[in-house]
């Protein structure tokens, strides 16, 4: 074949499967067999690799590439993603209706779409060609997650037909609910953490750093809206929607336009009953007011449109059989009752396990093992046990009790007057404490060791070789390879992932210890505060207490941390196995030097990212809390009411967006 009719047939084959992937993916009607698209993308494939100067971007072969550099990069969106309002019953559906007649007279149509479970998302296109994709983030500015996007069959590289010079769609990522369960079975039988729920397996799978995994996971797409575009004008929503589906993007057809709210209400009241009618996850209804020209003279607040309002389901109640409870040991010793329940499906997903929280929340619920419970789930909020169904309570069923021992390492509980926690205070000796502790360690946030799962720590505690966090420094290639189902390639991917977690950031070593009372935002506040473990080791509860952001019950709670002989140990070992954290960046020296700034509510022309940037730029620094030491709090629309009042309180100085500005600007 020459040159000439290979450039010919690769672009009749990539029109080809673009139309097939189309009909498949956006019409859910496929025109072929699977078998003869896969031919097609197989010889596109072949002639692709003899001429690789005839690849191009938008070719549908190359939705997974090279792992690209600017994934997670910040992006800013031309027009703000807003949230939306919520109501939680046909009455405040009603309300919503009559103050929205009372702005605009009577509403012409509305029209109603499934509220999908998903990650918000939004595509740019330019030239018809998808150039990038970002997640929501703040609502001004996201995360650029182009490569992943790409992945995934129903997000067009290229629009169809005529399409405007640039356009940013807004839609909604999501799994389906049998794909979901299919990747918590694969997951499972990995040894790796699985998801809670379809909406955080779609949002995990969005973050992956190898677009080559986020691939793998079947997500799909729909599209809701439109953020802005060029050139293009609209009388209704409805018909922008039937223009996103003639530039080949996906949009739901349980769309429906209305005439009145009562029709919007019964909408409403069918898919309340139905959600499990669909194969994804539903949590309500959006309804929007379709013309155009209302919905302009209607406007929007800071946050959410006035013309629009997601109506909520009431959370899911099932009854099921309370098996059994049993107390599990945290992190940090605290013992939680869990239900154990015979299998049962609610809010989308199968339950059989229950936090119950602790001893007073199971007295006061009086739940007792042998007993029909109603459980709740609402959304992705985590399952919860609702009460006993006392008519159905067998005879002489006992109240549940909770151990006097911990049921991992049989030292004897405690309970603190006036706590509601009960407490294993075996802190080094008891197992499950320690497997809790190198899992908060490896995990995301912390140490962030991908391949150190749950399952792993567990086989290596069993074997004997992780004692402590410190271990896993020492970790060998023999001792990993005679894991279960550990061959050369994960064996050499976990350790050369432990070996990244070599330098993390300071602020995320401190995190991953997991030393009482400092969680992300502390432990940051500690980085750069004071810039080494070994310097932080040696303070006192009252040089600790004079720092930005540390008030005394956290200073105390960290200097006895430290005190610890034991964490001494650990601590040098993990030096001695090579742990060097990376220090927080120099600070930035200028005319806000020693200065402390708070920021509260949204700004008009800064993220909050892009705030605290342009203050450490200056010399300045951020903090999160108002208190005595803040020199400055900068407040946008909607500021938090707790540090707006601190600052009223404390008389600290507040400068709104151009009073920022001038002293961004300098003297
Ligand atoms: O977050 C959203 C999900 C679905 C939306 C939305 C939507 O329509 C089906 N529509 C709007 C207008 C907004 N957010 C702001």
């Amino acid at each position: 074949m020459t040159k000439a009719q290979a450039r010919k047939r690769i672009a009749e084959l990539r029109e080809q499967i673009d139309y097939h992937s189309y009909r498949y993916h956006v019409l859910d009607d496929p025109e072929v067999a699977d078998v003869e698209y896969d031919s097609l993308v197989g010889e596109l494939i072949e002639l692709e690799t003899e001429h690789p100067d005839l690849i191009t971007p938008d070719s549908p072969t190359q939705r997974v590439g090279a792992p690209p550099s600017d994934l997670f990069a910040p992006v800013r969106h031309r027009a703000p993603m807003m949230s939306l309002d919520n109501c939680f019953s046909l009455e405040e559906l009603e309300a919503w209706g009559r103050r929205v007649e009372r702005g605009v007279g009577t509403v012409d149509a509305y029209i109603t779409e499934l509220k999908m479970d998903g990650v918000a998302v939004n595509l740019i296109y330019e030239d018809g060609v998808l150039v990038k994709g970002a997640t929501r983030g703040d609502g001004t500015q996201g995360e650029d997650i182009t490569a992943n996007l790409k992945t995934i069959p129903a997000v067009p590289l290229r629009l169809r037909g005529k399409s405007p010079k640039v356009i940013e769609v807004r839609g909604e990522v999501y799994m389906r609910t049998d794909d979901f369960e299919k990747l918590n079975i694969r997951l499972g039988e990995a040894g790796t953490k699985t998801f809670a729920n379809p909406r955080n397996a779609a949002a995990g799978s969005l973050r992956q750093k190898d677009p080559g995994v986020t691939a793998d996971r079947s997500l799909s797409l729909v599209c809701h809206g439109i953020g802005y575009v060029e050139g293009v004008r609209f009388t209704s929503h409805s018909e922008s929607l039937a223009f996103l589906r003639e530039l080949g993007l996906r949009t739901n057809p349980e769309n429906k336009v209305h005439a009145s709210l009562e029709a919007v209400h019964a909408f409403c009241t069918h898919w309340q009953d139905h959600r499990h009618d669909v194969p994804y996850d539903i949590d309500g209804v959006v309804v929007k007011v379709d013309p155009i020209a209302q919905q302009e003279e209607l406007g929007s607040t800071s946050k959410a449109p006035r013309w629009a309002i997601a109506y909520k389901f009431p959370p899911e109640e099932r009854t099921t059989l309370l098996r059994d409870i049993f107390a599990s040991v945290g992190r940090t010793g605290v013992v939680t009752p869990f239900a154990n329940l015979e299998t049962v499906f609610v809010g989308g997903v199968n339950i059989t396990t229950a936090t119950l929280h602790n001893e007073d929340e199971v007295a006061r619920k009086d739940v007792r093992p042998g007993d029909t419970v109603v459980v709740r789930r609402a959304g992705d909020v985590i399952p919860e046990v609702v009460g006993p169904v006392l008519s159905k309570r067998p005879k002489g069923l006992k109240a549940w009790k909770m151990p006097k021992h911990c049921p991992a390492c049989n030292s004897e509980l405690v309970r603190v007057e006036g706590e509601a926690a009960t407490r294993c205070l075996n802190t080094f000796g008891c197992p499950a404490q320690r497997r809790e502790r190198i899992f908060h360690f490896a995990s995301r946030g912390g140490m962030d060791i991908e391949g150190l799962g749950y399952q792993t720590i567990a086989a290596l505690i069993e074997k004997g070789w992780l004692e402590d966090v410190a271990d896993i420094y020492f970790l060998t290639a023999d001792q990993l390879s005679q894991l279960e189902g550990f061959g050369e390639k994960s064996v050499d991917n976990l350790l050369k992932a432990i070996q990244a977690s070599r330098t993390r950031p300071l602020s995320n070593v401190l995190s991953a210890l997991g030393i009482p009372h400092v969680g992300g935002a502390t432990a940051q506040a500690l980085a750069r505060e004071v810039g080494s473990l070994d310097k932080l080791r040696t303070m006192s509860a009252r040089e600790l207490e004079a720092l930005e952001d540390i008030g005394p019950v956290v200073a105390e709670a960290i200097h006895s941390y430290f005190s610890e002989p034991k964490v001494g140990v650990v601590l040098d070992r993990l030096v001695e196995g090579g742990l060097r954290p990376e220090p927080p960046p120099a600070k930035k020296q200028g005319h806000l030097t020693g200065k402390t700034f708070v920021v509260t509510g949204t700004l008009k022309d800064f993220s909050r990212n892009e705030a605290q940037a342009a203050i450490e730029e200056c010399g300045g620094k951020v903090v999160n809390s108002v208190s005595k030491k803040t020199d400055y709090v900068v407040v946008g629309e909607n500021p938090g009411a707790s540090k707006f009042d601190k600052a009223m309180d404390l008389k600290t100085p507040i400068l709104e967006e151009p009073a920022f500005k001038k002293l961004l600007a300098g003297p």
